[in-house]
């Protein structure tokens, strides 16, 4: 929030502009889910604007759903993924996920290409040392919300061309008749070492859950190893049991 002089002369009335400043900054992840904004006094002192204007641009974003006012402790901004219950009955894909509770999705891409296979994974997916794999490396993000860092590696016969996924991998995959079928997956407890913490928005050393995931295709073969790391302050997996 840069004081006065970043209003725009005849750009609509103030309390407009300090609204669209303050979506701008949610949206951009400066302003996170869960952080308390200045009390209304201090953001008039900062932004150089009347306390009339900054309350009505609170009380705009409050009814947009934007930022929520708790009982004596102020204004924040409203963390409208809140904690994401996800069954491990299902074989879905995050997208699918995301979709089925209205929320947009979007990805941030740190890898993404062809690369010779690690021996691990020659390993997992049963290649030949020296053989090439299909990469892709991104952060998560729900409704802007950084949620899991996922590395998944396909094999060249699954994908070939690991730039054409912009979007969704499982609906590529499914495009050519290769979505996967059935999937093991193993979860573990770690904590989030720097790198990993700055991408997704967590103090180092916060919880994280190591998941891994090999998924088939309905004739047998390996489609996807993916390996991600999901926020614990952001996840409960839930499994039915039965006896
Ligand atoms: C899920 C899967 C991941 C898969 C991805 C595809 C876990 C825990 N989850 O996030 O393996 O690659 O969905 O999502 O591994 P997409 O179709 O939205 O790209």
């Amino acid at each position: 929030l840069a004081p006065a002089g970043w209003f725009v002369r005849n750009g609509g009335p103030r309390y407009v502009q300090l609204r669209q400043r303050l979506v701008d900054g949610i949206e951009a992840g400066i302003l996170t889910p869960n952080s308390s904004l200045p009390p209304e006094r201090e953001l008039a002192e900062i932004t150089e604007l009347s306390r009339v204007t900054v309350r009505r641009a609170i009380h705009d974003l409050v009814r947009d759903g934007l930022i929520e006012q708790r009982q004596g402790s102020g204004s924040f901004v409203r963390d409208r993924v809140g904690r994401v219950e996800q069954s491990l009955s299902h074989l879905t894909s995050f997208t699918e996920d995301m979709a089925r509770r209205g929320v947009q999705t979007s990805s941030r891409w740190l890898e993404r290409g062809m690369f010779q296979a690690s021996t691990d994974e020659v390993e997992v997916l049963g290649l030949a040392p020296g053989d090439q794999v299909s990469r892709i490396y991104r952060l998560r993000e729900a409704d802007g919300k950084p949620l899991a860092l996922e590395r998944a590696t396909l094999p060249l016969d699954i994908l070939s061309n690991p730039t054409e996924i912009t979007t969704s991998l499982y609906e590529v995959l499914a495009a050519a008749g290769r979505r996967p079928v059935r999937a093991i997956q193993k979860i573990s407890a770690v904590n989030i070492a720097a790198r990993e913490a700055e991408l997704l928005r967590v103090q180092e050393g916060a919880a994280g859950l190591r998941i891994q995931r090999i998924s088939y295709l309905s004739d047998g073969r390996i489609a996807e190893l993916t390996r991600s790391l999901y926020r614990g302050d952001a996840y409960d997996f839930v499994a039915e049991l039965n006896h």
